[in-house]
């Protein structure tokens, strides 16, 4: 089972050390913005593959394997996009958006998130979804419509329903796990091929994971065909009180208990952290640490030395099944 990280083309020039610790340490390098919409189209007429297509060719000329993140995404979709106003316009812009860009990458990334984070953030019962220009304009067909078009654009690729907070325990996890099912099922009874559920697992450090609930989701999974799949994995540690030792302890133990979960119903399509070192990470952007000190997200340090949680990570994957 391959482990992999999510690189951002930004450094490939500026760092050669950060290049050096994906090849070093993966199996699987996937773009970890560069394949959004907002960054692929600048405007309606133009595929800008170029930042993108270096880090698949990057992978591929090593013998490596890589991912698509992602046709639909509420954080990722360009703004005369958003501007759509009219429903067949959309969903035809949205076939013609996956077809382009899977057809581009054929036969090179085997495996997609088709949407990403299309469960509501707090969701009630008469809102599951994600409230997105996508459910707006299209109503909740915009899933399908995607898987669809995906599985036409490339019948042998893995096709991902991706999202967030899929791990704690609370009826809001309870429930956002259960949307994830049924929305699996929803596309199995129309015909529509859906490969796998992305578990994204961006993990707080003092936050326990549902151990069992997280063996049950995969347990659910596997009885309808559909495989979990790790692949945004890093660790919020903005309230961890001490420093890099504490740090690196308490995000041990919430990876041990969160890769005990996702391994309880056998072994997920990969393991994918979201970049590789603390050096480069969205977290200290988003959720810095209140003492100013760094945060430590990801299994590399600064200095890209491996910490405890990425030994962890590399005894499962190469675990037998
Ligand atoms: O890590 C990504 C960051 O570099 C981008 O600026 C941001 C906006 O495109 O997206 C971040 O990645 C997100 C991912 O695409 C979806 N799940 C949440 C990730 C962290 O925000």
């Amino acid at each position: 089972m391959p482990y992999g990280a999510a690189m951002q083309a930004d450094y490939l020039d500026s760092d050669p050390a950060y290049v050096k610790a994906f090849l070093d340490h993966c199996d699987l390098i996937l773009p970890m913005n560069e394949l959004k919409v907002v960054m692929l189209r600048p405007d309606r007429d133009t595929f800008h593959f170029e930042p993108a297509d270096r880090i698949v060719d990057l992978a591929v000329s090593n013998g490596l394997t890589t991912r698509g993140h992602t046709h639909i995404w509420h954080g990722g979709t360009p703004a005369w996009m958003e501007a759509i106003t009219d429903p067949a316009d959309l969903e035809r812009e949205l076939v013609r958006h996956i077809e382009t860009v899977m057809d581009h990458y054929r036969g090179r990334v085997p495996s997609w998130d088709v949407v990403n984070e299309v469960i509501a953030h707090e969701p009630t019962p008469s809102q599951p979804l994600r409230d997105s220009t996508w459910l707006r304009t299209m109503g909740p067909r915009h899933i399908p419509v995607a898987f669809k078009a995906a599985q036409n654009a490339d019948p042998k690729a893995r096709l991902v329903l991706n999202d967030y907070d899929l791990e704690f325990k609370g009826p809001r996890y309870d429930q956002r796990r259960a949307i994830a099912l049924s929305l699996v099922r929803q596309l199995q009874d129309a015909g529509i091929r859906i490969d796998g559920v992305g578990i994204q697992g961006h993990l707080y450090a003092e936050i326990p994971i549902d151990i069992e609930a997280v063996a049950a989701f995969g347990e659910d999974l596997k009885r309808l065909g559909v495989r979990l799949i790790v692949t945004e994995l890093d660790v919020i540690d903005w309230n961890i009180p001490g420093g890099p030792a504490e740090q690196d302890a308490a995000a041990y133990a919430v990876v041990r208990d969160f890769l005990d979960g996702v391994f309880a119903s056998g072994p997920p399509e990969a393991v994918v952290t979201w970049g590789i070192t603390d050096r480069y990470s969205w977290i200290p952007d988003v959720m810095p640490r209140r003492d100013g000190q760094p945060t430590r997200p990801l299994p590399l340090d600064a200095n890209f030395r491996p910490k405890s949680w990425h030994e962890l990570i590399m005894q499962r994957v190469r675990l037998p099944a």
